[in-house]
């Protein structure tokens, strides 16, 4: 591999300067000293991403498409320069030229294009993808706006636009020379083609231009650069002067409409699907975009449609892709005139599905007066996968008509995604042991019945190339040090540190890190927060989406309940405590913005009251991402995975800490159940009702908050101060909505997330913190073996499962050669 070179980098630098700014060092201010490094990076990058792709061709490598509504992956170029290993040369590069690269990465702006896990873990696949040397590509959107940023106001949340683009991306390629057209709307005809045959074509549609921009992916240290394809859509002929002519002005003017609106915004929704028609729009914008473009790619260098399979697998990235099979199979048909039967061939060979949640809000049901109307010829073929698939479930169970009632993609008016991926891929898996049990059992019982080869599980993971190395230096430096750097890309070598767990010297020297990354936490609190908090403290972190399942609630109101524990036993003996949140609300989503509102009145009266001395702190986060998050995860001591069993299906968040050496504090939910299993309950803190308990619940109906409500005088307490105005200054309406939720449930069943069965169990369990954090030595040797026994939830293994047992590539390796 090509050194980066000091010298050389200088020089860009300036180069750069100059021809984007006009500017010198002296004169540049920091966010262009940021872009003419980053473009100086990106001259080095490519060089190996045109290596890349010409090994690619030479070798006929089979790729997979990952396709995904979403790609959360933050920051570039702090990652680039780690992955380059040119962290050392670049950075005395900068010092030499006058600037910090602390600072200039962070003038980057989060490239936010996604909500949380499910588009965070396409990011980390991507990251895997390159390091393994797997032949991918990553496509989606290219939002003009992504993630909300959010502020908070008097402890409220603001949503403000994320112009991430405000000051250009210099990491992306615009490819206009691989637009491709996307149609909309209007009717399908049968008409005869040259040759006598009838032909299925759309008309009368409105169509757009989709563009599409390229993103590097480097690899750790091995010269393989994948791309990240996002797309955008442009006007199809502004100057159109045909339909002008015709005195189609109207329809010219709603094509350039539908243009500017499609990649506008990242649609705010976590596990919630919102039904809007312009989000259908975008799914089949990127999807038939990228498929169209994958075909034509293949079609340049092989003669057999048929074949595709052999070369390209595509993985849908949740139902969000789905129309991915339709899409194939209109191409296959309209466009190369294969058969039915040969079309379905293809299609349910290079179709794999990834479930990621339960939760009934979430799965996508499409109206059909919206999906025909919107996608007329991608509706007729899913009608009809419908009526075969009906026939084979008829096959299959003559005898029970509620069969079909359950399992028909097309039914009640709906067209239901899910079943159709099901149907028509070869592959359907969950994310975590425990969701894919619950998915083969429960939710998607009669599909495992009757297609059980098709189910496997492939566990998420994380890249501990951003999550360890970039986001907390000092811990990884120590690590290399005393067992070497194999754990970068091979991160079940970090099982090397447990012989360390017991040695007192290196408990000292990994509570030492632990301490100095919670002042640099502490630090970043002071001034984003103006809140002093303590890094001798327990760090209890909290850090996810918004949601009522991931139970934020619960943690506010036992903290709610230590706080009256505290002030009626001043004495007491009390460990300090720091609860850290971090989380946005989905804009509409009003009850998670009164949690997050909760969150912050708690935190105003408990900060604020000079009587218990500081110990207990309440700090929330503003604007959690990715960025942050690197900061958060290195100083936790303990993770908050407090889900309600059943609902999270796996979480990454959970192995994020569990790399950095905190100790979870969790429900049996998702991942939290391997991460146990690797680490130890010992060194864990596990409570509440297990996932068959809750579902039991739920089916008998058998639980009553009322019951603890009468009988728990602590928990009665603490509810009624949520309407008595102690955290609302009198206001007794603030907070009624979460109390009902709890108590009646209009609309639902009462505490439908099982806080108030869950509390004694969840606070009993933190007191077990607070005893294991008093005996340091012993806390110490947990943190450290936490760390030590992550190996498995590197997304690199989870990247190796799914090319070996999904997708069959095989790894490349790449040379630069003069040539490139
Ligand atoms: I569906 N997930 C998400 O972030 N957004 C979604 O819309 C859906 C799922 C998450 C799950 O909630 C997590 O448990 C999981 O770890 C993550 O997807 C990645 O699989």
């Amino acid at each position: 591999m090509k050194e980066l070179n000091k010298v050389e980098f200088k020089k860009e630098v300036e180069d750069y300067l100059k021809v984007l700014f006009r500017k010198s060092i002296n004169e540049a201010d920091d966010q262009q000293k940021f872009q003419a490094v980053a473009y100086a990076v990106k001259d080095f990058i490519v060089d190996q991403w045109m290596a890349t792709h010409r090994t690619y061709e030479e070798q006929d490598v089979k790729t997979v498409y990952y396709l995904s509504m979403e790609f959360l992956t933050g920051r570039a170029l702090g990652n680039i320069i780690i992955n380059l290993k040119g962290n050392q040369a670049i950075k005395d590069a900068i010092e030499e030229l006058g600037m910090d690269l602390d600072v200039i990465e962070d003038q980057e702006p989060d490239a936010a294009l996604g909500n949380g896990g499910l588009g965070r873990l396409a990011a980390c696949f991507l990251d895997s993808l390159s390091t393994l040397g797997y032949p991918a590509y990553g496509c989606g959107i290219r939002y003009k706006y992504g993630m909300f940023k959010q502020v908070i106001e008097n402890g409220y949340q603001l949503e403000k636009p994320d112009d991430w683009l405000k000051y250009g991306n210099p990491f992306e390629i615009k490819r206009p020379e691989y637009a491709v057209e996307v149609k909309f709307g209007g009717y399908v005809a049968i008409r005869k083609d040259e040759c006598g045959r009838d032909k299925f074509v759309q008309e009368n549609y409105q169509s757009v231009r989709a563009i599409p921009y390229d993103l590097p992916i480097v690899g750790y240290n091995n010269n393989v650069v994948n791309t990240l394809r996002i797309w955008d859509a442009e006007p199809i002929d502004t100057f159109n002067l045909d339909s002008f002519d015709k005195g189609d002005y109207q329809k010219a003017v709603e094509q350039e409409n539908l243009a500017r609106t499609i990649c506008e915004v990242l649609y705010p929704n976590d596990n919630h699907m919102a039904g809007k028609e312009l989000r259908l729009k975008q799914q089949y914008f990127f999807v038939s975009a990228s498929i169209q473009r994958a075909v034509m790619k293949y079609m340049e260098k092989h003669d057999d449609i048929r074949k595709i399979h052999e070369k390209v697998v595509f993985q849908l990235n949740d139902t969000h892709p789905t129309v991915t099979v339709a899409e194939l199979m209109r191409i296959l048909m309209d466009e190369y005139n294969l058969s039915w039967d040969e079309a379905w061939d293809v299609t349910t060979k290079s179709c794999a599905y990834t479930n990621h949640t339960i939760m009934s809000e979430a799965l996508e049901k499409w109206p059909l007066e919206l999906f025909s109307r919107l996608l007329p010829r991608i509706y007729q073929i899913i009608e009809e996968i419908n009526r075969r698939f009906v026939l084979q479930i008829q096959a299959a169970y003559p005898d029970d008509n509620s069969k079909v009632e359950k399992m028909a993609i097309i039914y009640d008016g709906q067209v239901k995604m899910a079943h159709l991926a099901i149907a028509a891929g070869f592959s359907v898996n969950g994310v975590a042991k425990l969701h894919t049990e619950i998915l083969k059992h429960q939710e998607l019982k009669d599909f495992y019945e009757m297609m059980p080869e098709k189910f496997n599980n492939k566990t998420n993971g994380i890249t501990q190339r951003r999550f360890l190395l970039h986001g907390n230096p000092l811990l990884a430096q120590w690590i290399t040090d005393k067992i070497g750097d194999d754990w970068i890309t091979n991160l079940k070598h970090i099982n090397e540190l447990s012989v360390y767990a017991d040695d007192e010297l290196s408990q000292k020297e990994f509570m030492n890190i632990k301490y100095k990354n919670k002042v640099r936490l502490a630090k970043y609190i002071k001034e984003h927060n103006g809140i002093e908090v303590d890094p001798r403290s327990i760090f209890d972190v909290q850090v996810k989406r918004l949601h009522e399942y991931k139970r934020q609630l619960l943690n506010i109101l036992h903290v709610m309940y230590l706080y009256n524990k505290l002030k009626q036993n001043p004495g007491m003996d009390f460990y300090p405590r720091t609860f850290i949140f971090g989380a946005k609300a989905s804009a509409g989503y009003m009850r998670a913005k009164s949690i997050i509102k909760l969150i912050n009145s708690v935190g105003d009266v408990i900060n604020n009251d000079a009587s218990i001395n500081g110990k207990i702190k309440v700090v929330f986060i503003e604007n959690y991402r990715v960025s942050n998050a690197e900061i958060i995860f290195a100083a936790a001591d303990v993770s908050e995975q407090i889900s309600t069993a059943s609902k999270e299906a796996s979480g990454t968040g959970n192995m994020k800490f569990m790399l950095n050496g905190a100790l979870t504090l969790g429900t049996m939910d998702g991942a939290n159940v391997e991460i146990v299993d690797e680490v130890g309950e010992e060194n864990a803190f596990i409570f509440g009702l297990s996932s068959d308990e809750v579902i039991a619940y739920e089916h008998n109906g058998q639980y009553n908050p009322r019951d603890i409500y009468n009988s728990d005088a602590d928990i009665r307490a603490v509810l009624t101060q949520l309407v008595d105005g102690t955290y609302s200054q009198g206001n007794f309406e603030e907070f009624r909505d979460i109390y009902n939720s709890l108590l009646d449930g209009q609309g639902g069943r009462p505490d439908m997330y099982f806080i108030l069965k869950d509390f004694r169990s969840y606070a009993e369990a933190q007191e077990r913190v607070e005893a294991a954090y008093k005996d340091e030595k012993k806390w110490a040797r947990s943190a450290m073996l936490n760390t030590a026994k992550s190996g498995k939830f590197s997304s690199d293994r989870t990247i190796e499962e799914y090319a070996k047992e999904i997708w069959h590539l095989d790894k490349v390796k790449v040379e630069v050669t003069d040539a490139d």
